[in-house]
């Protein structure tokens, strides 16, 4: 199948989704989003039981993330509820089978949200992730922090979203962002082997495993007053004059000049 900006493969119980727009490096845009969400639909149908996610081979950008022309404009929130990649983030995370992250290349922003939104990260050493939205004068959003905070130490997640700089393969590994990782040659063989594995177990004890891991990791109870007030914060950030220099610097190709303001 293809959907223009991804293809859809199925190998025996696996089902493959790779990225397939390299000339906008993969950048996560609503077409990508809406065809992915719905690619994870139909494997549900067939309940394929193992899915994985790539790029095609040798690129040098896994995934440039939130395709920054699609981002709402300064004074609305850049990552509501009904954001196309919000969307395709809960498709991921609520597939009742395990979703593995195959990484060759650079991943950045909401790219590295997706990679972390998948079960399990198999890398080979071309492999970097960076999380930029300090680059764009972009306030993150909860569900999004909490998915970096269910998988990695709260001081490498600082380190990450205070620097906006990308941790290469080794420290990847080393801050447990990734499971495991590869040569670039073995990169496919070893994710392959892995989703077989997996395909061959029982499907609905997966499932439950699954649901459960995620219904006692991914939620926080915050109390209504103490949203109100980050919500506040956020909204400062998004109506800012900065918000609109960030991204406004990245479609001119110069580096922003932030004024906290
Ligand atoms: N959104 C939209 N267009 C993008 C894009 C993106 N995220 N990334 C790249 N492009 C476009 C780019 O403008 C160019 O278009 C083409 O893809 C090739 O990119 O051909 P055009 O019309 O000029 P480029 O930059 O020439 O390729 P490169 O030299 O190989 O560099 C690749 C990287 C990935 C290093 C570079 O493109 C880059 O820095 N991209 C932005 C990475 C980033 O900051 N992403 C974060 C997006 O924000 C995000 O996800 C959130 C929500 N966040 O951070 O909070
Ligand atoms: N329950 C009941 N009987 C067991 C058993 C078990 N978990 N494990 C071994 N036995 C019996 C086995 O049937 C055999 O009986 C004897 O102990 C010697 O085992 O002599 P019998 O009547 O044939 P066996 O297999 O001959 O020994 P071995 O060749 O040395 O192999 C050892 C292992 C540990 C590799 C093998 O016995 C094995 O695979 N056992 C099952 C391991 C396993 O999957 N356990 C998980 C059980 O489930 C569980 O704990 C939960 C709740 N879970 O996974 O969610």
């Amino acid at each position: 199948t293809d959907h223009g900006t991804i293809r859809v493969d199925v190998d025996g119980e696996i089902g493959v989704v790779t990225l397939t727009n390299p000339a906008r490096r993969n950048a996560l845009s609503r077409a990508m989003m809406l065809a992915i969400t719905e690619a994870f639909r139909s494997f549900a149908e067939r309940r394929t039981r193992v899915i994985v996610l790539r790029a095609e081979p040798d690129v040098s950008v896994w995934s440039a993330g939130h395709d920054i022309t699609e981002l709402p404009v300064p004074g609305r929130d850049p990552l509501g509820y009904g954001d196309p990649l919000e969307e395709t983030l809960r498709a991921i995370r609520r597939y009742p089978g395990p979703v593995v992250a195959m990484v060759h290349g650079s991943v950045w922003g909401g790219a590295f949200d997706l990679v972390l939104s998948c079960d399990l990260v198999v890398a080979d050493e071309t492999a970097t992730f960076a999380i930029t939205p300090v680059n764009l004068g972009l306030p993150y959003n909860m569900t999004g922090l909490l998915h970096f905070i269910g998988r990695l130490r709260v001081n490498v997640v600082k380190e990450l979203f205070f620097t906006a700089a990308p941790a290469n393969a080794a420290t990847a590994l080393e801050w447990g962002i990734i499971n495991h990782l590869t040569t670039s040659a073995e990169l496919e063989a070893h994710t392959m082997a892995l989703a077989r594995r997996m395909a061959s177990k029982a499907p609905l004890a997966m499932a439950a495993i699954k649901e459960q891991l995620h219904v006692l990791s991914d939620y926080q109870p915050v109390a209504a007053e103490v949203f109100e007030r980050v919500q506040e914060l956020r909204r400062s950030a998004f109506e800012s004059a900065d918000y609109r220099e960030g991204v406004a610097a990245f479609l001119e190709k110069r580096p922003p000049a932030f004024r906290g303001e």
